[in-house]
């Protein structure tokens, strides 16, 4: 472990609902909640005044309009939170060439060969970081600073929003210890849940546990590594090439399941969180992978490659599910996993896809929705840019009956007034990025 807190770890604060905010001025200081609009649409993220209501990340946009039916409800902008990304990680490569982005708002930077790194001057370092940041995207960002990596992403965690935490080396047991279990990387639900059963809440409690019950536990490499994390060693470098060249999901059962309806919802479940992540990390993707371990520990897996990449959940649950179909599945599973490869980059203006089903277009008077019978009316996602021939630039407040209510204002201009047009309005076009 370092003596010196040279390790950064940055996080934008609300990502995709700040860069709606900057872009869209009357929403500043408003509820905000980003993602799927459809019927089966989750949340991507919301704005820390919506969160308030208690709308968060990967919840159902169903839900959240309940939580805070007075938010603006917006569709994603990807190939816009893409150009932000870009902008923050050249940012960082200023900084430090070791860069390690780990999705589209978050990487490490190792400050190790920068001279003079200690706990005073990191400070002033994060400090010059966030502010450059500000200055050339309008989004702020949330830094951690600490001798590793582990510690660096607890730290801007615990700095969220708009802040800087630095853990002097020395203090990281007395910060890491007091914390809830899944603030480790690598605990999710079931491990907490099994964690539980042994009395162990906190990372201190994981800690104190001799390690052949934390193996005995959670598996040899699981609990090996979960258990020098809960000891705050953590020795892995800031490593700048990693690329995903995949993202996959899975889930390990305490009882073998033979039960073909549980797995079939089993794999979808499992399909809609490897989605999640998929995009969460702007990427689309053409094979699709469905593993498992079988109840005699043999691993079978099948894949299926599409023409094109996706990153729709229909499509990648439906793929899952044909491919769990070819596996004989009938002594049991113990382990099911869902993967996607054959990454690209995501470059489709997500808004056109986002409903692109036989499924209703969402707006944002629930009431107002349209038929589907009017293919012109689905173009007009709430959130979306358009451009008016005599009234300029704005972005589509809600659509339905026909028509289609756009506000007129971008980041320059400040709150700007609203016009209602036909949704076949020949002024009314698609603003390209
Ligand atoms: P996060 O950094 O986890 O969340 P955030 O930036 O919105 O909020 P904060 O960091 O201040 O807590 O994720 C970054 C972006 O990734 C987020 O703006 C939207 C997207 N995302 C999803 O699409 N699905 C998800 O489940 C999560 C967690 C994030
Ligand atoms: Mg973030």
């Amino acid at each position: 472990m370092r003596d010196r807190p040279s390790i950064l770890h940055l996080d934008l604060d609300a990502f995709f609902a700040a860069v709606e905010q900057r872009d869209k001025p009357s929403l500043r200081g408003k509820p905000v909640v980003v993602g799927g609009l459809g019927p089966r649409g989750v949340v991507s993220t919301a704005s820390y005044e919506a969160r308030v209501f208690g709308v968060h990340s990967a919840m159902p946009m169903a839900q959240a309009r309940v939580r805070c039916p007075h938010a603006a409800f917006l569709g994603t902008r990807f190939a816009v939170y893409q150009t932000v990304s870009r902008t923050v990680m050249a940012v960082l490569r200023e900084l430090s060439p070791l860069v390690e982005p780990l999705s589209l708002d978050e990487a490490f930077v190792d400050l190790a060969d920068r001279p003079g790194v200690n706990v005073e001057t990191v400070q002033s370092v994060a400090a010059d970081l966030r502010a450059k940041i500000n200055e050339r995207t309008a989004v702020t960002a949330s830094v951690g600073a600490a001798s590793t990596k582990l510690m660096a992403k607890i730290a801007s965690e615990q700095a969220k929003p708009d802040g800087i935490v630095v853990v002097p080396p020395g203090d990281e047991l007395a910060v890491l210890h007091p914390l809830p279990i899944r603030s480790l990387p690598g605990v999710g639900p079931a491990t907490a849940a099994r964690l539980a059963r042994l009395g162990v809440s906190t990372v201190g409690d994981l800690a104190a546990l001799p390690l052949p019950e934390a193996v005995a536990t959670l598996g040899e490499a699981h609990g090996q590594s979960l258990h020098r994390l809960s000891q705050a060693r953590d020795d892995r470098p800031v490593a700048p090439e990693r690329e995903s060249k995949s993202v996959s999901i899975e889930d390990t059962f305490d009882d073998d399941i033979a039960n073909p309806a549980l797995l079939q919802a089993m794999t979808q479940h499992l399909a809609e969180r490897v989605t999640q992540r998929l995009t969460r990390s702007g990427h689309s993707g053409r094979t699709i992978t469905l593993k498992a371990r079988l109840h005699d520990f043999t691993a079978v897996s099948r894949s299926a490659t599409l023409p094109g990449p996706t990153d729709d959940v229909r499509t990648i649950s439906r793929l899952a599910t044909q491919l769990l179909g070819e596996i004989d599945v009938t002594g049991g599973v113990r382990l099911l996993g869902v993967g996607v490869s054959a990454l690209s980059e995501w470059t489709q203006d997500d808004l056109f896809t986002a409903d692109d089903g036989d499924e209703e277009p969402a707006d944002v008077a629930p009431h107002d929705t349209a038929s589907v019978s009017e293919p012109d009316v689905r173009r007009w996602v709430p959130g979306m840019d358009v451009v008016h021939a005599v009234e300029g630039a704005g972005w589509v407040w809600g659509s339905g009956l026909g028509r289609v209510t756009v506000r007129f204002e971008t980041a320059e201009t400040g709150p700007g007034p609203v016009r209602t047009f036909a949704a076949d309005d020949p002024d009314l076009t698609h603003a390209r990025a």
